[in-house]
């Protein structure tokens, strides 16, 4: 995955027809594709492939069951061609390390979730999360962008993995405080793909990026 924009679009569209439009409009100004179950579920897995000739594909399945059952989902997700996958670490380190395996490293952990009820059960335990991460051997963690102060103190267990931020635009939080927090890379939804003009807030977004960094 390039590091030149530091944006990863979340491409929550539920027809092939909007993926297409939207893609095709911002795609100078993202790094990767986040795909969850409502594209896979309207247009098919099969989007994963054809998204993923365009742009690395994060499959975003939010992968939470017994090891096996992990490792069978991330064997398909990459072999329709995603670069990555996001498990949830609640599950626990055997199934966080069947998704590792499966992925050759190439998973990130979600850890404190980034919209209200995320503090509820995740944030209490977020810490034992990342921990959980960084001993499987995966290669980041989802870390919430409404929660800059957590970004910066989730680093400091996980060190050098790197940390994919959701919760910028809709959920209220800002791309440069994330990014000033440690972030990685900010994931982007709704501030894009419901935007008027896709390619121009998805250019203000990666503007204020570059300008943080
Ligand atoms: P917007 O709120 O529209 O920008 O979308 C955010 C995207 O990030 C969605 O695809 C969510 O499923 C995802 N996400 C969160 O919003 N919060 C989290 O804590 C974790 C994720 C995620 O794992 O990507």
């Amino acid at each position: 995955m390039q590091k030149k924009n530091r944006v990863i679009l979340a491409l929550d569209v539920t027809s092939r027809a909007d993926a297409l439009r939207v893609v095709g409009a911002v795609k100078d100004y993202v790094d990767a594709i986040k795909i969850n179950w409502p594209l896979i579920l309207a247009a098919g897995p099969d989007i994963i492939t054809e998204m993923s000739k365009v742009k690395d594909v994060i499959c975003d399945m939010k992968i939470s069951d017994i090891p096996n059952t992990n490792r069978l989902i991330v064997e398909q997700a990459m072999a329709r061609g995603a670069s990555a996958v996001i498990c949830h670490g609640f599950a626990g380190d055997d199934s966080v390390k069947a998704c590792v395996d499966a992925a050759k490293g190439q998973v990130f952990v979600l850890t404190e979730m980034s919209h209200p009820g995320g503090k509820q059960f995740t944030a209490p335990v977020a810490d034992q999360l990342a921990a959980i991460a960084k001993a499987a051997g995966a290669r980041g963690i989802v870390a919430p962008a409404t929660r800059p102060e957590r970004i910066a103190q989730l680093r400091g267990i996980i060190g050098d993995l790197e940390i994919i931020a959701p919760g910028v635009g809709a959920q209220g939080g800002k791309a440069s405080d994330a990014i000033r927090a440690g972030a990685d890379y900010i994931i982007v939804g709704r501030a894009i793909y419901e935007a008027p003009d896709p390619r121009t807030a998805a250019k203000a977004i990666a503007d204020e990026v570059r300008a943080s960094v």
